[in-house]
């Protein structure tokens, strides 16, 4: 992870081009007072989208992507540490973290942090996937 305060502006544009000539979209989520801004996105399916999220809190939080199946099993699950599989972060405090999603269903999803009791006080949004 980088620290927030290093040169984020590089990765910061509305689109990158992967080496592969692939388009990606980078869509920029803040963490400030245990709250996600934006708390809602619209992509579209078949979207590839690399997520910056940066943390400004001092304490850490989650971005976790799913369904609301998979939102529940993380509200009463134990994995300490998100970041291996696509769509799931831990963010220490004051600190960026990426991942890249590629949003392949056609439901819409819900990102939340499950560190304990934050999904409750309403740290979450919405992810919604047009065609
Ligand atoms: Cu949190």
């Amino acid at each position: 992870m980088v620290r927030l305060a290093s040169g984020l502006a590089a990765v910061a544009t509305a689109g990158l081009l992967w080496p592969t000539g692939e388009q990606v979209r980078v869509i920029e989520v803040d963490i400030e007072h245990s709250a996600f801004e934006p708390a809602r996105i619209t992509v579209e399916r078949g979207e590839k989208v690399r997520f910056v999220v940066r943390n400004y809190d001092p304490i850490d939080h989650e971005f976790l992507i799913g369904d609301e199946q998979t939102q529940e099993i993380h509200e009463k699950g134990t994995e300490t540490y998100h970041g291996d599989r696509p769509g799931e972060l831990s963010i220490a405090a004051q600190e960026v973290a990426e991942t890249t999603y590629v949003f392949t269903q056609e439901t819409d999803l819900i990102f939340g942090c499950h560190l304990p009791s934050h999904y409750d006080y309403g740290m979450r949004g919405e992810i919604i996937v047009e065609e």
